[in-house]
């Protein structure tokens, strides 16, 4: 067993590059002459530029240096404050911050139960199995406090995961198991992407990925003479290497031009009714609702044309050449991330069932295919390390997008898959490894609702706005300052990630606050087992070791592994999963489903009498609604250089803004009556609030949409307003704060109306990235906040 000390390599000498890992790639790195140098994996063939944000971020001042209470809570104690977000902040040694904070937990424990801590946590936090945020609060709220209310499903996929095990059966094995880049390189004809396949998305991967392969797989399929078609408003949806076309569509319309290309199939007599028959439920009364017998109204290329804004000739010749060619039909998570986006993700399964080819090799239906690295690829043969959260003993749960609900109505009942639920009483929001000012929609309505709270505490490794929203801000290490283990699923490369930094001022590993924390509710013990860090690496490796030696495969010592650049873990089979065994037997393999079979009536969704989620999918309507005020589509995607909002200031993400704020994309059509040119900064604006972007034109985006990616931080000109101005760009103070529907209660944060004008006032300064001044360094200070 080696006796190294985590911090030997960092310390040692400025020579040896250490493996280390990250959700948008494998890599290596160093500090020389106070610098952190990075070397991507080599193995790699397209390594993700995100790495490029480590360098500038590792010592930034929006670091969180030592532990802060706001001051507000630190003076008159926990209860609902409108000052949340406008306050001071007062430093505080670590003892004070734990004790303040132990007593504050063990006073909610035991005076309203663990049912009052909300410890969903949502969010992405960093790579590595250890240290895993999410898995650390949870563990430490089960140890110590009993438990907390949880959040079911997320924001990537909150519709499609309800949705599917109803109709189709495992979400988890549609989108990681299924139709892959290998099968799509060698077999398909045609690709049909709903949303697109964006390189920028595809190319960042939960926990870690070694090499990015999607590029590659998309030129050889093109090469090979595969016909790549994106439907959706953005011609960057696709890359160059696909050469693509584009049938810009109008956002939300998907499902009328999906039905369209079924209706054109059966009229012309091309729809696989032996598939349909043999594999599916429901096909006759759908096509009755298709043909026109259940509304009047047929669901014909001329209908969906106004709809979709496709000329109708243009889907008939489609819907033909999808016919008799090993066609993929893929749907993009962004297409649910909206209202009623249940249909658009179930109706793109009859679509590919119509074809009849559902599991074939490189064909049927790729749902999520390109949202995201971890899927498209093989899955792992052994078990990657986990740490275990233990057991919750609270038992309710909201959606994970209904918290602002919950907060401002404890009490009030709601519809979840198929149940009336209530939402819980929550006084204590417990955050470490998400950032809800990033994620969540309506963030005006947001601030309102965590107003709400006795107590608000979060660890960060930066002022995010989610931090400086809190009540006790307590500052953890980033991940190149500890030791972990990095693996993903479907990933083979397991990663010995080393430190290459000691931690930043007086940051602490989340789970070293959380042993503290325990030991002042009497749980220390229950919460560490005892072991030190590097004991549970081992413990956590240990699984992934005796799976390989069951395998008769050389099974490294945890002290080879660690002294590795990393193992390879085997995979399975590129077999195409359950759909494929499916389709070669459905009686021997039927589907998880009611019938056994793919629902395109579902007698249980039908059940729930959902008037916004019908038995079989249908066209709903718009799923927004413009008007003079709001007459432009706001598409609020992920942004290409960073992940969601981390490291939004490092390097990569910093050279990507103009003039410090996040750059809106749009049409010369919609920029020049507004009197908007190339450079700008607009301001984008509706009902809910308004930010600030800079504006570039390009007849890449459809005209009638602005797209403004999410992640710039929220930077409010005045933080005590009531619907401030981000001067930064998030999109998310424009977003609508609804369900996608009451079966699935999804996050609709993709789409939303807007106006946009030219910006001439004073430009206000961005404050996002500044820390908040300790109230003790600020003469006079009061409740002014960071506008002093
Ligand atoms: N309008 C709109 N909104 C959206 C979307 C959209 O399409 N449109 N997309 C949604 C989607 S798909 C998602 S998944 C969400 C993502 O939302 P989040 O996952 O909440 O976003 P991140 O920026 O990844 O937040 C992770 C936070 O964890 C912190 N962190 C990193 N490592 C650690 C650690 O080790 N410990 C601790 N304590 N903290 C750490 C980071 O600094 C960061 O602030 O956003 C959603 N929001
Ligand atoms: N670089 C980077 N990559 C990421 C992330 C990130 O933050 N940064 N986040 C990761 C995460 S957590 C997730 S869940 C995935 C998300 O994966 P997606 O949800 O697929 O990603 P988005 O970028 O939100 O949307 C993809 C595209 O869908 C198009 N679109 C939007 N609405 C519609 C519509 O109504 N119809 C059609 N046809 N197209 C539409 C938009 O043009 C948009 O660019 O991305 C992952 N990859
Ligand atoms: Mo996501």
């Amino acid at each position: 067993m080696s006796e190294e000390k985590p911090t030997d390599r960092s310390t040692e000498a400025e020579a040896a590059f250490s493996p280390h890992t990250s959700h948008w790639g494998v890599f290596s790195a160093r500090m020389r002459g106070g610098d952190l140098e990075l070397r991507p994996f080599p193995g790699d063939p397209d390594p993700n530029g995100i790495l490029w944000n480590f360098p500038g971020a590792l010592r930034h001042p929006a670091r969180i240096a030592r532990p802060m209470i706001r001051k507000g809570w630190l003076e008159n104690g926990p209860g609902p404050d409108d000052r949340r977000g406008c306050d001071d902040f007062v430093p505080v040694s670590w003892d004070k911050a734990l004790d303040l904070l132990g007593a504050e937990l063990a006073r909610i424990r035991d005076g309203f139960g663990a049912q009052a801590i909300f410890g969903g946590s949502y969010g992405w936090a960093s790579a590595g199995r250890f240290h895993h945020a999410q898995s650390q609060i949870h563990r430490f709220l089960n140890t110590a406090c009993g438990g907390y209310v949880r959040s079911v499903g997320s924001y990537s996929a909150g519709a499609s995961q309800i949705l599917i095990p109803h109709v189709v059966g495992d979400h988890e094995g549609l989108t990681s198991r299924n139709v892959s880049w290998d099968q799509i390189a060698a077999h398909s004809e045609i690709v049909l992407a709903f949303g697109g396949m964006a390189l920028k998305n595809a190319m960042v991967a939960g926990g870690s990925v070694s090499r990015h392969v999607e590029r590659g797989a998309m030129r050889r399929a093109a090469e090979r003479g595969c016909r790549f078609v994106l439907v959706g408003p953005l011609r960057s949806d696709l890359p160059d290497e696909a050469g693509a076309e584009w049938l810009s569509c109008i956002p939300g319309s998907d499902t009328a031009l999906m039905l369209a290309l079924v209706h054109t199939l059966v009229v012309e007599g091309l729809h696989d009714r032996a598939f349909l028959d043999s594999h599916t439920h429901g096909w006759p009364v759908f096509e009755r609702y298709l043909l026109g017998g259940a509304d009047g109204q047929p669901k014909s290329a001329e209908w969906a044309a106004g709809i979709t804004g496709i000329a109708a000739r243009n889907i008939v010749g489609l819907a033909r050449r999808l016919h008799g060619r090993r066609a993929l039909i893929v749907v993009s998570h962004s297409l649910q991330r909206a209202r009623h986006g249940e249909q658009p993700v179930w109706m793109g399964m009859v679509l590919a069932a119509a074809l009849g080819q559902i599991g074939l090799p490189g064909c049927g239906y790729g749902y999520g295919l390109g949202a995201i690295a971890s899927y498209g690829r093989r899955c792992n043969a052994v078990p990657i390390p986990a740490f275990p959260q233990g057991r919750n003993g609270v038992s309710d749960f909201i959606p994970v997008a209904r918290i602002a609900d919950m907060l401002l109505s404890p009490g009030a009942p709601y519809r979840f898959n198929g149940e009336t639920r209530t939402y819980p009483h929550v006084r204590l929001v417990y955050w470490a490894g998400g950032n809800p000012f990033h994620h969540h929609q309506d963030l005006n309505r947001l601030r309102r609702a965590f107003a709400r709270l006795d107590t608000l505490v979060v660890h960060e490794l930066a002022w995010t706005a989610t931090a400086r929203h809190a009540d006790v801000v307590l500052p953890c290490t980033m991940t190149l300052e500890r030791e972990d283990i990095g693996a993903a699923s479907n990933d083979p490369l397991l990663v010995p990630m080393h430190p290459v930094v000691p931690p930043h001022g007086e940051a602490r590993d989340d789970h070293a606050i959380f042993a503290d924390l325990a030991q002042r509710l009497g749980a220390r013990e229950a919460f560490t087992e005892g072991r030190s860090v590097r004991q549970w690496l081992e413990h956590l490796y240990e699984p992934t070791r005796a799976g390989l030696a069951a395998k008769g495969m050389s099974a490294p010592s945890f002290a080879e592994f660690w002294a590795s650049e990393g193992i390879l873990m085997p995979q399975q089979p590129d077999d195409g999963g359950y759909l494929r065994a499916f389709r070669d037997d459905p009686a021997a393999n039927p589907l998880p489903t009611p019938t056994g079979r793919l629902q395109i009536w579902s007698d249980t969704i039908a059940g729930f009498g959902e008037p916004d989620c019908p038995g079989h999918p249908a066209w709903l309507g718009q799923p927004y609604a413009t008007d003079d005020a709001a007459p432009l589509v706001l598409v609020a995607n992920q942004p290409r250089t960073r992940l969601h909002s981390q490291l939004d200031f490092g390097g990569h993400s910093l050279a990507s803004k103009h003039r410090g704020r996040e750059v809106a994309a749009m049409n010369p059509a919609d920029a020049a009556p507004r009197g908007i040119s190339e450079g700008d900064i607009i301001r984008l604006f509706n009902d809910r609030g308004a930010c600030l972007a800079g504006a570039t034109l390009t007849d890449g985006v459809r005209p009638g949409v602005v797209q403004l990616a999410t992640g710039a931080w929220y930077d409010p000109a005045d933080p005590a307003g009531e619907k401030p101005l981000c001067v930064h760009g998030n999109p998310n103070v424009l977003t609508r704060d609804i369900g996608s529907s009451a079966l699935a209660q999804g996050c609709t944060g993709q789409l939303t109306t807007i106006e946009v004008e030219r910006f001439d006032a004073a430009l206000p300064p961005i404050r996002a990235f500044d820390p908040p001044v300790p109230s003790s360094r600020r003469p006079g200070s009061g409740s002014v906040g960071r506008d002093g």
